[in-house]
């Protein structure tokens, strides 16, 4: 934990919040290269966690290398009025190549978020946000083992392309984790019997349901607040409103690999369009021939179904990525975007965050071939199986 000293100085550095270029470039953290408003001390188009500890007052100096004006919003910490940073209300907004200095004390301990409200449809939409987290005072209060956190965020680059579309308001093409996309998201470690906390913040726009399998937990943390322990509601999912911070712990006792994930199945792709028709059931057989007339390397797709594109690594245009991605153990995972793996494992030492890799299933724990005949129940030819009658054209 940082002490005051320590504390003001990544304040300050962490609240320098773009470099002297203004418009960097991300540099292969997962994502395409976008054009974003580049910090001098992160590649990371996320802005700096900024910690802290309750009690503490911390003066954050946030120099504007923008090309326009800017603010920062300090997202559900409770300060004075002027320093909340909503441009042209709090105060004026930070001309370009100006320092101003937010100054405040940390009246509770959680989970907070930073972004501007200075030009924030562009600004955001650029990447500008990070999250803030205030440490309890008490050391003991809330404690936990492993402390992850994930902010969401989302770009909208077109293929070939490397600026951010900043008009869009839905249809983003890469959800991203802390500004990463998976298979480049870390897997979240863990030893078992570790207590466990995930803090997932949400700047994007649109909500996300945040699933992990293999565990139920209880949510124990909003934006506003620690949730008492009478109050703690169990979860397997998560929804992540916008503008919203939601923590959920739980005991790490079943090992294994365990999935966690965006349950808006569109969340947990990389790159792709949405205007796409859909082929299933299809017979492209005509079409295939006319198209390999003058194509000969044509290859129909879509007619059963996505999945064979998760295997195949076709030519991408500049700057991008396949839609879905990855490979386990066992073959392709046929994921992207706002994905990663909770890898729980015996023996992993307290500050060891190393990927373990694939977890090996005990003999008996993995789904199998069945060959033989089916049991009876399984089977649409017993009499017991109640099958929804097919209408008929009598109706
Ligand atoms: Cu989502």
């Amino acid at each position: 934990m940082m002490n005051r000293r320590q504390l003001l100085g990544a304040g300050a550095a962490g609240a320098t919040l773009v470099s002297s270029k203004a418009w960097g470039q991300t540099m292969n953290m997962g994502l395409p290269e976008a054009a974003v408003m580049d910090s001098a001390l992160t590649q990371s188009p996320t802005r700096p966690t900024i910690e802290a500890v309750e009690g503490d007052r911390v003066r954050i100096y946030v120099t504007n290398r923008l090309p326009e004006h800017t603010t920062v919003h300090w997202h559900g910490l409770i300060l004075p009025s002027g320093m909340d940073g909503v441009g042209g209300l709090s105060h004026p907004g930070i001309p370009p190549g100006k320092t101003f200095v937010y100054e405040f004390d940390l009246t509770k301990s959680g989970t907070f978020m930073y972004h501007p409200h200075g030009d924030e449809m562009v600004q955001m939409a650029m990447g500008m946000m990070g999250m803030f987290v205030v440490h309890p005072k008490d050391p003991d209060f809330m404690r936990v083992d492993r402390d992850f956190l994930i902010m969401l965020n989302a770009f909208d680059i077109d293929p070939g392309t490397y600026i951010p579309r900043i008009m869009t308001m839905t249809d983003f093409n890469l959800w991203t984790w802390n500004s990463r996309i998976f298979p480049d998201i870390d897997p979240l470690v863990v030893n078992q019997g570790d207590k466990v906390r995930v803090r997932v913040g949400n700047l994007t726009m649109t909500n996300h349901p945040i699933h992990m399998h293999g565990y139920d937990f209880k949510v124990t943390c909003t934006d506003g607040g620690w949730v008492p322990e009478s109050a703690q509601w169990p979860e397997v999912s998560i929804d992540i409103p916008v503008g919203a911070m939601r923590a959920y712990e739980f005991v790490a006792d079943n090992l294994g690999d365990w999935a966690i994930h965006c349950h808006k199945s569109h969340h947990t792709m990389n790159a792709m369009g949405h205007d796409v028709p859909t082929f299933i059931g299809v017979d492209k057989k005509q079409l295939t021939q006319k198209m390999r007339s003058f194509q000969p390397d044509y290859m129909p797709m879509g007619t059963a179904g996505m999945g064979d594109m998760a295997k195949m690594s076709m030519p991408l245009p500049d700057n991008t990525i396949p839609m879905m991605n990855g490979w386990g153990p066992h073959g392709p995972i046929e994921m992207g975007g706002m994905f990663s793996v909770v890898k729980v494992r015996d023996g992993i030492d307290a500050d060891d965050y190393s990927d373990p890799g694939w977890y090996e299933n005990p003999p008996g724990e993995q789904a199998y071939e069945w060959t033989g005949e089916l049991p009876e129940f399984a089977s649409n030819n017993s009499p017991k199986t109640i099958l929804t009658p097919k209408p008929t054209q009598k109706g």
